[in-house]
């Protein structure tokens, strides 16, 4: 499921740009990433290609006045090190690429796949992914930014699901490029009957029609791309198997296509914004997700209290929390003799040190804090409205 890092890269949070608000934030220039998968996209499901509609909207409207404050104060400011900014050449294309969708549609694991590797946590339950987390693709000509969010559900039952749902919005509402993705094997229509915009399209937008291993049934298939290319709202339908990389050549491609003009907004080696930590917990609640039943999953946070580089041959010094909503689940996620900590701790250290690339020691202890995903500051005592939080919670 992992897929291995193709390359050192930049996580941390190397961008001047937070929120909604864009800035230039020009490096060094850098590799193309161009490791994506080879399949020969959408053929592998039907004979003929599908129509690739165009809209007309990509080209001329790139993000006009960002270049135009430099003016007099260039001169007077002082060097401040780093390396000499590049100049975008002339055409170059920069966005973000919403993917939206209902909960375990496939959009971490389509994600992880356009970014080449595992940066979203992927696991078989519905509501895994609790924030926006953003993966950026770059190469001398583009910069595509992709938004990876949680599934948008039918129901809030709590503020947690309320946060989510937010970031939802604010990922769409910051699109340049959105691609609702639904699951073909899976009541695609009610999907779509839950994510299709009231007010018709703002932005170019795909249908991503997920999952088509699954499927089959080529009828089947082009009955669903009929459909969907019926709809106001999507310029374009995408057949994909995200699990197997196949069609997703296809989407990369589109998106690149429909992004505006625009500058380089992150460095250009960057493939996150998210700090190192922010990565370690949702490993561990990754495995924390695959190993424990029913409600438990949900009602788990995790924090990384502190993480220590040690000297010489000394493993690398990790100490998580575990925050639970009710006393009862402590002994759940601890177990008998402490066989379900082992395990989890076993699991999660493996995966941390294979995206580290150091040797590990990790330290989990869990804490109750009754009812957090109802509590507005436990919620954000927690990280839930900004994964990129560093303070540590009061316990
Ligand atoms: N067969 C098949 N399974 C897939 C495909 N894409 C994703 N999956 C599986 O579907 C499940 C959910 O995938 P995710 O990528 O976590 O889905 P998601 O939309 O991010 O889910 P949430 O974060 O919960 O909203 C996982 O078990 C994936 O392996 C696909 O193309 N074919
Ligand atoms: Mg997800």
């Amino acid at each position: 499921m992992a897929a291995a890092r193709p390359r050192r890269a930049r996580w941390g949070p190397t961008t001047t740009r937070r929120g909604g608000e864009r800035r230039d934030a020009r490096a060094g220039a850098n590799e193309i990433d161009d490791d994506g998968p080879d399949a020969d996209l959408a053929d592998a499901f039907f004979g003929e290609g599908f129509d690739e509609d165009e809209d007309g909207e990509d080209g001329e409207d790139g993000e006009d006045g960002e270049d135009g404050e430099d003016g007099e104060d260039v001169e007077v400011l002082p060097y401040i090190g780093g390396e000499l900014l590049r100049p975008d050449p002339p055409g170059h294309k920069s966005g973000y690429v919403a993917i939206v969708g209902r909960p375990n549609a496939g959009k971490s694991t389509l994600m992880n796949d356009l970014i080449g590797t595992k940066l979203s946590i992927v696991t078989f339950k519905p509501q895994t992914t609790r924030h926006r987390i953003l993966g950026i693709l770059s190469d001398d000509d583009s910069q595509m930014v992709l938004l990876d969010t949680p599934g948008v559900m039918m129901e809030e039952f709590n503020k947690l699901d309320g946060i989510m749902l937010k970031s939802v919005r604010n990922s769409m509402a910051n699109a340049d490029v959105l691609f609702y993705i639904v699951d073909a094997a899976r009541d695609p229509y009610g999907a779509w009957e839950g994510l299709a915009p009231k007010k018709g399209k703002r932005v170019p937008t795909a249908l991503i029609l997920n999952k088509c291993d699954l499927v089959g049934d080529r009828e089947r298939i082009m009955e669903l791309i009929e459909y969907f290319e019926s709809q106001d709202a999507v310029d374009s339908v995408l057949p994909i198997s995200a699990v197997n990389s196949t069609g997703t050549r296809n989407v990369r491609e589109w998106a690149l296509e429909h992004l505006p003009l625009g500058p380089t907004l992150y460095p250009k080696d960057a493939i996150s914004e998210h700090p190192e930590r922010f990565f370690i917990a949702e490993i561990i609640r990754e495995k924390i997700f695959l190993q424990y039943k029913q409600e438990v999953p949900y009602s788990t946070q995790v924090w990384i209290e502190s993480h220590t580089e040690r000297d010489g041959a000394k493993k690398d010094l990790i100490l998580a929390k575990v925050f639970v909503e009710r006393q009862s689940q402590v002994g759940i996620i601890v177990g008998q003799g402490g066989s379900a900590m082992k395990k989890l701790s076993s699991s999660a250290r493996a995966d941390i040190e294979k995206f580290l690339d150091r040797p590990v020691f990790l330290d989990i202890q869990v804490k109750v804090r009754d009812g957090w995903r109802q509590d507005d500051r436990s919620l954000e005592d927690l990280g839930l409205d900004d994964p990129n939080r560093l303070e540590t919670p009061l316990t």
